[in-house]
């Protein structure tokens, strides 16, 4: 049933209307014993972990571009002259052979790279040795702020910290109930490659160098990034001295600290830039910061950071367990209890963690931890795995109304475009861009860590569906016309390049994988490397669709749009695999070595991408077999495959699935401080989850705005404002007993949209800076 509303502009309800959410605190009752239980600051570009221990406080600190390494070229230069036998190897059935030939002249040179590290720690020595009661760590994500609470020996102590972005530092205050009590000793350190020294009775200067020297170390050698970091203590009475590299501070009312770190990292050239003075860019970032009080600080915070998060708000009916700290409701989950006002804070730290590790003045985009990270060599090198990882942390960005995080990733990938054409030109001798399966901050673009994990050649195709959907969800033309569709269609290019005809006579990929699953081969051995593995016949299918989509939207060259619509017809078709009525993963209908396989690359076109949806019944009735089989055989066991499995029950409509999931996610895959737990942490799996959660409440891939498809039957009650649908329309609903009571949707640009509610559809055509209630015609 259709009903076409003109220009019916029904209510317009107040704008930015924002309902205070009222569980969106992390707490616990004791310090953190181990750094996956500090709680995470951060402005986009710094971050730090703060442990909250009594007597010596610790607070883990990063800097987004402290990276072991040096601009390379990696690509093998011997991998054009033996492209062609391989190719024809893999079409005639030689996998290991090719595999073989892979091994000697394709992967990457180094095979390796250097790790995202740690910037360093502020330890503090409070040397007190009265023991403290009411004790309380705490995070607030609506304010950012975090806060370390106690009494001892009769006086109460506050610790307050918050990660700024306009004043680009850390900001730290220690404050007590009675006057001349604060007392303590602050060091900074770092264990390798930088010295500490006291520019002035008030300062500690970390001046450092990554030397790739350590046997921890995988660099390239030699001398790499430089950085300082610089921190300054601002007392109210007592002293201030500086001794041995150390601060002390005696007798204060209040102390403040300020923190910043910068290094000579350029994204533009994807390398250090000698002509940049990271120790003059600290000095003036804190001058100007010393200049304001801690409320002007803290007050500038607020006024960037919370109307950020209250962009959304989200509840769930459910029992309020807000008195119990974090770590115990986490404990009860793990148990089997479920705690739907826990679901709406995971939701809510979700859209945190991404603002607080991707946004001005950050340049970096969130890597596999976000920006935060303890190690010198960290695990997979907290780097960007760009075979699904890099691309899940942005899926929440447009949906869960925190779009200005996409700057920091899209602004990479543009920078990527330089090596990325000498990549494809000198591994495959193809125009365009593109890169494998991880990459670091300095260009490397070359088959990583083993042909087996590496060859994904499609991976910048795919990290271009991200930039498309932001310019889906915004409408902003000029985005997708200056930035957008240059990355778009310059990995179009190469993929048009790249494409060989197999002996069926269809345009195929190779060589190339299902991202890390191994399938069996009929002569009884096993392989990962082969052509046209189903996530490429997809990648190309939704990136040509959005080239082809945009490039007539921008008018551009006719002939290109030709081309890419011809090679559309030319690829092989999606199949449903004969065995096992399942989507088949690969060309041939090989078996999987591990059914059970954490990565399920072949339901890309289920999400994040738009080809298997409920009007292709057989793909649609395939995926959900994919899925089952997949869980069946153990799957999900990591928390990002975790979250892909919410998204993909989302988009099947299946409420109950995705609510499950969602409840494995929390109950496996989470970690006290709500952190990721792959395991190791893993930051993609908070983000995969967030964005998850957002596609069971609103979905608007289709052509359509479906208002909670994916509705577990236990979030009978809930409210949720702020949502975002594709044609920027801003989606608010209010539901009880399962059923829409109110919903509003808010017209940010204008333009017409249908919204969907169960068996109902209507049409508006809205206007700009209007809301419209939904409420009567979705219930006529
Ligand atoms: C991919 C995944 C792993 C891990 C790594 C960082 O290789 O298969 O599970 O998430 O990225």
């Amino acid at each position: 049933m259709k009903k076409t509303l003109s220009l019916l502009a029904i209510f317009v309800l107040s704008l930015g209307s924002t309902l205070a959410q009222k569980d969106l605190k992390i707490w616990f009752k004791s310090p953190a014993k181990t750094w996956n239980d500090a709680l995470p600051i951060g402005n986009g570009r710094l971050g730090a972990m703060i442990f909250g221990k009594v007597d010596n406080e610790l607070i883990q600190l990063n800097e987004e571009s402290i990276w072991d390494g040096h601009r390379i070229n990696d690509n093998n230069p011997q991998s054009l002259a033996h492209l062609k036998e391989i190719q024809n190897l893999l079409l005639n059935g030689e996998n290991n052979k090719a595999h073989e030939l892979m091994k000697k002249y394709m992967l990457a040179t180094p095979s390796n790279f250097g790790s995202y590290q740690t910037l360093g720690n502020i330890r503090f020595d409070f040397g007190s040795n009265f023991s403290a009661r009411n004790y309380q760590r705490s995070l607030d994500l609506g304010s950012g702020v975090a806060k370390v609470s106690y009494n001892q020996n009769g006086v109460s102590y506050l610790r307050e910290s918050f990660a700024s972005a306009p004043d680009n530092c850390l900001v730290i205050r220690l404050s007590a109930n009675k006057g001349k009590s604060i007392s303590f000793k602050a060091n900074l350190y770092r264990e390798y490659d930088a010295s500490v020294s006291n520019p002035s009775s008030n300062t500690l200067l970390m001046s450092g160098q990554i030397l790739a020297t350590n046997s921890m170390v995988t660099g390239e050698g030699g001398p790499g990034l430089k950085f300082n970091t610089l921190l300054k203590v601002i007392n109210t009475g007592g002293r201030v001295q500086t001794a041995n590299n150390s601060i002390l501070v005696e007798g204060a009312d209040e102390v403040l600290l300020l923190v910043t770190a910068a290094s000579d990292y350029n994204l533009q050239k994807l390398n250090f830039d000698r002509s940049i003075d990271p120790k003059n860019k600290v000095e003036a970032i804190l001058a100007k910061a010393s200049e304001k009080s801690y409320a002007q600080l803290l007050q500038r915070h607020l006024e960037e950071f919370s109307p950020l998060m209250a962009k959304m708000s989200f509840e769930l009916d459910g029992e309020d367990k807000s008195k119990l700290a974090t770590d115990e409701r986490m404990a009860q989950i793990r148990k089997g209890a479920v705690d739907l006002p826990l679901t709406t804070l995971y939701f809510q730290y979700g859209r945190y963690l991404l603002l607080s590790s991707s946004r001005a003045p950050g340049i970096l985009p969130a890597n596999l931890q976000g920006i935060w990270n303890e190690h010198y060599e960290a695990p997979w090198k907290s780097d960007y795995h760009t075979n699904i990882n890099l691309q899940m942390n942005y899926w929440p960005s447009d949906v869960a109304n925190i779009s200005n995080t996409v700057a920091p990733f899209v602004n990479f990938v543009d920078a990527y475009r330089e090596p990325g054409r000498i990549a494809a030109q000198q591994m495959y001798g193809a125009k365009g861009w593109m890169l494998h399966h991880a990459t670091n901050i300095f260009g490397r673009t070359g088959i990583i860590s083993g042909i087996h994990w590496g060859t994904s050649p499609l991976a910048a195709a795919w990290l271009c569906l991200n930039a498309w959907e932001h310019y889906r969800f915004t409408g902003n033309k000029a985005y997708l016309q200056q930035q957008a569709y240059p990355i778009m269609k310059e990995a179009a290019q190469f993929v048009q390049d790249f494409l060989i005809r197999d002996k069926n006579g269809f345009l195929v990929t190779a060589p190339s994988m299902s991202p890390e699953n191994t399938f069996k081969l009929p002569n009884g051995k096993s392989d990962q490397i082969t052509y046209a593995p189903t996530i490429d016949i997809m990648l190309i299918q939704e990136l040509y669709r959005a080239c082809i989509e945009a490039g007539t939207l921008l008018k551009d060259d006719k002939q290109f749009i030709k081309e890419l619509n011809n090679t559309l017809r030319q690829l092989p078709p999606i199949k449903i695999s004969k065995r096992t009525g399942a989507i088949q993963e690969w060309i041939e209908d090989y078996e999987e070595a591990e059914p059970g396989h954490r990565h399920i690359s072949h339901l890309l076109g289920l999400y994040p991408a738009n080809l298997i949806h409920p009007e292709n019944t057989n793909l649609f009735e395939a995926a959900k077999k994919t899925l089952e089989r997949r869980l069946a055989n153990g799957g999900g066991h990591t928390g990002w495959s975790r979250a892909w499995i919410i998204n993909f029950y989302a988009r099947l409509l299946d409420g109950e699935k995705a609510g499950e999931n969602v409840q494995m996610l929390l109950q496996k895959s989470t970690l006290d401080n709500l952190f990721d737990n792959h395991p190791p942490f893993q930051i993609d799996g908070n983000f995969g989850g967030t964005a998850g959660i957002a596609e069971m409440l609103v979905q608007s891939h289709n052509g359509y705005i479906e208002l909670l498809p994916a509705l577990p039957k236990s979030w009978s009650k809930g409210a949720v404002k702020g949502l975002v649908a594709r044609g920027a329309f801003e989606v608010d609903i209010q539901w009880k007993d399962n059923k829409i009571e109110t919903a509003s949707l808010f017209s940010k640009i204008g333009g017409k949209c249908k919204v969907k509610y169960q068996a109902k559809t209507i049409s508006l055509n809205t206007k700009a800076g209007q809301r419209y209630d939904l409420t009567k015609l979705l219930s006529r």
